[in-house]
């Protein structure tokens, strides 16, 4: 494998990007390596600056399900972006997104566009915080929430990589109301509200965690979350940056049979384009100014080009319904990688949900953010830059969630477990 251009872009990097990288996790620490420079991506493939392929199971983080220059995306943002690429003023294809988002979620019945699943986190928080007059939230531990202050307590992600759970340079008084629970954990949940019920302004929640790795909610755990909020008055807000549209068309809420109050999504919607919504019912989103007094506004949010993007990605979605076909590719890619890791007596538990999957070197059952943290992350790493070597590119960090694409092919899962069979752990 050539690495002499993407070493040299990342010394250049480093001299004017603080680590040489725009997001922390990009910069490869976690597994020991150097970052590659990618040059193009098309369908399922990163072309890096020397000229290597890869199959891409990162996906950009996830939003790009329907593959990399999707023709039909890119198509409908080159019309737009001919018509002017940002107005601050509002536009008939913002309605249409709204529209899509509204009619594919059944708990949302308005929707604000932002500019990232940060930024959609905020606002729920803040409308939570706002509508019940209370300040405590509760997170739950290996769970991110974009880099949020008062969310950035044990978050997951790049933060639980760096071993780094909270930050320097957030206020202790920022994240004094963020009470932390185990994940999957219905016993402290309860215990929590016991102490401080009518102080809980919102409970959020990854309804299927993917930043400690793929982390499922055991059985009735989010339908305790959803009891005890309506009980006393909290807003539950469920944070699908990562699986909104991902695993069905629309929100995980229909599979699990639970209703969020506040619905906070990114990624797909924008097509890999900078986007985030949060929505819900109207008596909730009401109160969000001009309509209600809580403030929250951005000069890019419902940019035209991005949300070009979305509709497009969406409206794919759903003709094509990629859904059932995407589990079936993905179990198999699973199923082949645990039978080659028993021959190889190299202890393991896959994570798996429809398109989103993490294979954790630790043979005992991955539920929260403890079991997670078992998983031998130095062997991640051997893993990664083999897996690297042989031209597959997985997230550059045990703690994050591995995505296929539309595009992914059986071709492709061949290509890659036998990768895995070449492994020397
Ligand atoms: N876990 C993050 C996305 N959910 C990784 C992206 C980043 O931090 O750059």
């Amino acid at each position: 494998m050539k690495m002499r251009k993407n070493i040299k872009n990342f010394k250049d990097a480093k001299k004017v990007i603080p680590g040489g990288v725009n997001s922390p996790v990009r910069a490869f620490k976690a597994v020991g390596a150097k970052p590659i420079f990618i040059e193009k991506a098309r369908g399922q493939y990163l072309h890096d600056a020397d000229g290597n392929k890869y199959i891409d199971y990162c996906l950009s983080w996830g939003p790009m399900i329907l593959g990399h220059a999707n023709k039909n995306v890119l198509g409908k943002v080159k019309d737009v972006m001919a018509k002017g690429t940002s107005f601050g003023i509002p536009t008939e294809l913002e309605t249409k997104l709204a529209q899509m988002i509204v009619g594919a979620i059944g708990s949302v019945e308005k929707v604000r566009l932002v500019s990232s699943g940060t930024e959609a986190v905020m606002t729920a928080v803040r409308l939570a915080r706002g509508y019940t007059g209370r300040d405590k939230i509760i997170k739950f531990i290996g769970c991110y929430h974009g880099h949020v202050d008062h969310l950035l307590v044990q978050a997951g992600s790049g933060a639980m990589t760096l071993g780094n759970p909270s930050s320097p340079g957030v206020p202790k008084d920022f994240t004094k109301h963020t009470i932390l629970l185990p994940y999957n954990n219905i016993e402290m949940l309860e215990k929590a509200f016991k102490q401080y019920s009518e102080e809980i302004a919102a409970v959020i929640v990854e309804p299927v965690a993917g930043n400690m790795g793929v982390v499922l909610p055991q059985q009735g755990f989010l339908q305790a979350i959803r009891k005890s909020c309506t009980k006393n008055g909290s807003v539950l807000i469920f944070d699908e940056v990562i699986t909104g549209f991902r695993l069905r068309y629309g929100s995980v809420q229909e599979l699990f049979g639970v209703q969020a109050d506040l619905t906070c999504l990114g990624k797909i919607i924008g097509g890999g384009f900078p986007i985030g919504a949060c929505g819900g019912k109207t008596k909730i989103m009401d109160n969000l100014a001009p309509e209600g007094k809580i403030y929250q506004a951005g000069t890019l949010s419902g940019n035209p080009v991005c949300v070009a993007a979305g509709i497009a990605t969406l409206k794919q979605l759903k003709i094509r319904n990629p859904y059932a076909k995407l589990d079936k590719l993905t179990k198999s890619l699973c199923k082949q990688i645990g039978e080659t890791l028993e021959k190889a007596k190299v202890p393991y538990t896959i994570n798996q949900v429809g398109s989103m999957f993490t294979l954790f070197f630790n043979s005992t059952p991955v539920t929260d953010y403890v079991s997670a943290i078992k998983s031998d992350t130095s062997r991640y790493a051997k893993y990664f830059t083999q897996m690297l070597n042989a031209g597959i590119y997985l997230p550059p960090s045990q703690f994050e969630a591995c995505f296929l694409s539309t595009e992914h092919k059986s071709e492709d899962i061949h290509q890659t477990v036998a990768a895995v069979c070449n492994i020397s752990f």
